[in-house]
């Protein structure tokens, strides 16, 4: 999973970035601090994963990992090329999910882009470029194609009217048709969102403005999380597990990284399944509705153009047997095709040539 973070400058970004990975991104009072991007890879934890490599005796764990890219923050503009916007824009086409830093803390020290902070005029600056950026991408293919009556034609002359109206592709219902033509695209607006109240804790109006954030959310069918970057960021780099917990229960912080990727996991469709091979338990990140052969080109395109079949069984099902082979034998383990569904917490055995 890859977690693109944008925002207006000076919001916060490189410093939830350096909460979310431990990280050392610089981060100054001043806008634009970040030119070049910032990207780390952190594990996701999983107690599933270590219940299954302790039952396999296996020496190894591989946790699946989420990757977090911090840009430069946007401004007006900035799909036109304004303060490097397009560039910074490229970075993060690729991604699987925004994460929309929004200011939240009132601190006179930090210098913010406009003199009040108002969460809503700040999401609605950096949609607009979103949006106005994927409109350039519509408009360029559109331009490409010569027949007049294709269905793709259709499909991005529609999807461009919306996107002029000012409307989050999001939030435009859209059929199966429509969906696969649009894949290609990475359209930022398209992809799922968090919108991230940067706070102060235990402040009232710190608060109010993250309520309306998440009001703001709901509208725009984004998820929403409020947390304090700049305490995440000091429990972030204190080295002990068991002092980062002190740290958190004492001054009432709530663990982001943890709570981001449950939001991911749980209001984006994420869900996760399991392999043992080579002496090594791991686990991997799919959507759901994902089919074992796509499955299998996750771990390895050889996996993936190889398959004959795959041996599934739920995690929990195998728990209850004293090894793989014994749920095996007790005829637990089914034996699946390629477009067979993955469910959640299934482990699977991929057979290939
Ligand atoms: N008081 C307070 N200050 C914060 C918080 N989060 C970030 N800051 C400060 O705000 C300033 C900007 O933070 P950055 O993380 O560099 O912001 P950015 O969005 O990455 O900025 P650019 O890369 O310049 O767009 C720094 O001085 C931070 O210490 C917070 O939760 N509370
Ligand atoms: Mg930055």
């Amino acid at each position: 999973m890859r977690i693109g973070i944008v925002g207006l400058p000076n919001v916060g970004k490189s410093t939830v970035f350096n909460a979310l990975t431990s990280g050392s991104a610089p981060c100054s009072n001043y806008p634009f601090c970040t030119i070049e991007p910032n990207v780390a890879i952190v594990e996701v934890p999983d107690k599933k994963l270590d219940e299954l490599a302790s039952f396999s005796r296996t020496k190894e764990k591989k946790y699946t990992t989420v990757e977090f890219v911090d840009i430069a923050g946007l401004i007006k503009g900035a799909s036109k090329g304004e303060g490097l916007g397009n560039k910074f824009l490229s970075n993060i086409r690729n991604v699987d999910v925004i994460l929309h830093v929004v200011r939240c803390f009132l601190d006179s020290q930090v210098s913010h882009s406009f003199e009040e902070i108002d969460p809503i005029r700040d999401t609605d600056i950096i949609n607009t470029e979103l949006l106005l950026s994927d409109m350039e991408l519509i408009n360029n293919a559109l331009a490409k194609i010569k027949k007049t009556d294709s269905k793709d034609k259709q499909i991005l002359e529609k999807i461009g009217q919306k996107l002029n109206k000012g409307e989050l592709i999001r939030n435009t219902p859209l059929t199966a048709e429509e969906k696969t033509a649009l894949k290609g695209f990475q359209l930022l607006t398209l992809k799922p969102c968090v919108y991230l109240a940067n706070i102060k804790e235990d402040d009232e109006k710190s608060a109010s403005f993250a309520e309306k954030l998440h009001s703001k959310a709901k509208e725009d069918n984004c998820a929403s999380v409020a947390l304090s970057a700049k305490l995440n960021e000091e429990v972030a780099h204190l080295s002990d597990e068991n002092e980062k917990e002190e740290y958190r229960k004492e001054f009432k912080i709530e663990d982001g990284l943890k709570k981001l990727i449950e939001i991911c996991y749980n209001s984006f469709g994420f869900i996760t399944f399991y392999t043992i091979a080579n002496e090594k338990a791991s686990s991997w990140a799919i959507m759901k509705g994902t089919t074992a052969i796509e499955s299998a080109g996750k771990i390895h395109s050889d996996i993936e153009k190889g398959f004959i079949k795959v041996e599934v069984i739920s995690l929990p099902e195998l728990l209850k047997f004293a090894s793989y082979e014994e749920a095996k034998n007790k005829g637990r383990v089914k034996i699946e095709g390629k477009e067979y569904i993955v469910n959640d917490a299934e482990v699977l055995y991929f057979k290939f040539h």
